[in-house]
């Protein structure tokens, strides 16, 4: 008896990723697992802030804390290591019931090393700055330094350590080594010892996944010097990914700082290195320890999000939003991040420590703009372990409104699936009477729809500000809408509350600003 009760609590499953025929889920003691999360601002990792986080993350349902831990915060001194603002944050996490993502914020945190601890900082020799053409130092830690790379993964593997004898419940899901890595206004180090570097071929492991061959230049032209950049960087990352996992295996990702989708980087204006969609295929031949790469979205237009989205939801590459504006037009995103199939979606910035990093986000964190956040994460808070099962085995489908609010259609087997917009719940806003009145939200960037196709006839269907239609393809005939329920899951089954008909479906399945979930079932006489 005393000895059972002097071992350590019982480890339960370690969280994991899963892949299967292109889809993905995150396994959180065992079970597929929606991270509704909520990421913190830069300077709120401190106990002091602490209870201005949790009622943030109550107020908008969130179930996933993302919280900095600082190198210069865990190691001050060389060698000397303090964890006791994650031991706070962890015993202040399970109080409240949320689950943790930590994010490291080490050698890069947005390319620069403001965390790094000052002993580093002051060391140029042994911790050297990247080289811009001219030999002078730019800002950037070179990724081409051992001694950068040793001393910071010390830290991150103490991290790891602690984690492993402090977390046996596994409350930390995800741990994000650096952040939004790159270099900003010189793509890549140019010191002689990077130089030397660049000359040589490609690294065979980076042909052998991208079909390329010679030298740098001649493989990646123009995006050579980012190319490059990349490659090393993720291999920096990659083995301290690699060392952290050795000691606690739990996924790890990276995030990125995006340019525009349209049209080709210049490598001096972009965050020349980081784990973009299109060096994407870099990263994953670099950084094999990485579980998947990760947007930060700070547009609020739907063809740029949605070309974004679409360049990290990929088969290799499970799609999860750590980053997005916390602004209330952003919040029709996590439609079409949920249509993807995506693990997770966290607005940035969600914390009531007075800062708002308008205009990438809120000006302020109003009732209107949390609602936008809230009352999406609040039906999926009920339905999420559901939604993230169905979504691992099922097609998927999200739309957010559009940017000229048309409407968006696809084609699940055999039914034809519509998302319009800007509609009362009954009627048509064609009416001539309708477009004198038009809804109060018209206009403005709101709305969308997630659809799961369950069983070939059956959907599930979530949205908000949207009109969805589900109507024959070309195949069937004598098609029809069967029937819709409004409803719930209680352990894992379906609990239909009433059945919508008449008004209710007369012209579509019409949501308001509260989002609702409907199982559709869709039919066919002979
Ligand atoms: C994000 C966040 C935080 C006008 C910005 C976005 C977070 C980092 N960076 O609040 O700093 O730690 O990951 C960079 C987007 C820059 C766009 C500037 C255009």
């Amino acid at each position: 008896l005393l000895l059972a009760a002097s071992q350590p609590v019982l480890s339960a499953e370690l969280p994991r990723l899963v892949a299967k025929d292109g889809r993905h889920a995150l396994l959180v003691d065992g079970q597929p697992f929606l991270i509704l999360g909520a990421q913190a601002n830069n300077s709120s990792n401190y106990p002091d802030m602490l209870p201005k986080v949790w009622p943030m993350l109550d107020r908008i349902h969130a179930n996933t804390l993302e919280m900095p831990v600082a190198w210069q915060q865990v190691e001050p001194k060389e060698g000397q290591f303090d964890f006791s603002f994650v031991d706070e944050l962890l015993k202040q996490a399970r109080a409240n019931d949320k689950k943790l993502v930590l994010l490291w914020f080490g050698t890069w945190k947005n390319t620069a090393p403001s965390y790094v601890p000052d002993w580093v900082k002051l060391d140029n020799a042994r911790f050297p700055r990247a080289k811009k053409p001219d030999g002078s130092d730019h800002y950037l830690h070179s990724p081409h330094a051992r001694t950068t790379l040793e001393a910071d993964k010390k830290a991150f593997v103490a991290l790891m350590q602690h984690l492993k004898k402090v977390d046996a419940e596994n409350t930390v899901i995800l741990v994000q080594p650096q952040n939004e890595v790159g270099s900003y206004g010189n793509p890549r180090d140019y010191s002689p010892q990077a130089e030397a570097l660049f000359r040589q071929p490609i690294p065979p492991a980076l042909a052998k996944a991208t079909g390329k061959s010679g030298t740098w230049a001649q493989a990646f032209g123009k995006q050579a010097d980012r190319a490059f950049n990349s490659w090393y960087m993720a291999r920096f990352i990659d083995e301290m990914a690699a060392a952290g996992k050795a000691v606690k295996p739990i996924p790890m990702f990276v995030n990125a700082a995006l340019h525009s989708p349209f049209g080709e980087p210049d490598p001096s204006s972009v965050s020349s290195g980081g784990p973009q969609w299109d060096v994407l295929d870099i990263w994953k031949a670099a950084a094999p320890h990485i579980d998947f790469a990760a947007p930060d979205i700070y547009s609020r237009e739907e063809k740029t999000v949605s070309a974004w989205l679409d360049g990290y939801a990929r088969a290799d590459n499970a799609l999860f939003v750590p980053e997005i504006g916390n602004a209330a037009d952003y919040a029709r995103f996590f439609w079409a991040v949920l249509g993807r199939g995506g693990i997770g979606f966290a607005p940035f910035g969600m914390d009531a420590t007075d800062f708002y990093n308008y205009p990438l986000g809120a000006k302020r964190l109003d009732e209107e703009t949390l609602d936008a956040f809230a009352d999406k994460f609040a039906l999926f808070s009920r339905i999420g372990q559901d939604w993230a099962r169905i979504a691992y085995a099922h097609p998927t489908w999200g739309v957010a409104r559009p940017d000229d609010g048309s409407s968006r259609t696809t084609q699940m087997g055999d039914w034809k699936i519509e998302a319009s917009f800007e509609q009362w719940q009954f009627g048509h806003k064609d009416w001539t009477w309708m477009k004198r009145d038009p809804v109060p939200w018209a206009g403005k960037p709101v709305g969308g729809a997630a659809v799961a196709q369950i069983a070939p006839n059956q959907f599930l269907v979530a949205g908000d500000h949207v009109r969805v239609t589900f109507s024959p393809g070309p195949n069937v005939k004598n098609g029809l809408m069967l029937k819709v329920e409004e409803g719930r899951f209680q352990d894992g089954q379906w609990v239909t509350s009433r059945v919508w008909n008449g008004d209710q479906v007369d012209y579509g399945l019409t949501f308001n600003e509260k989002p609702a979930l409907l199982r559709v079932t869709m039919g066919s006489y002979k």
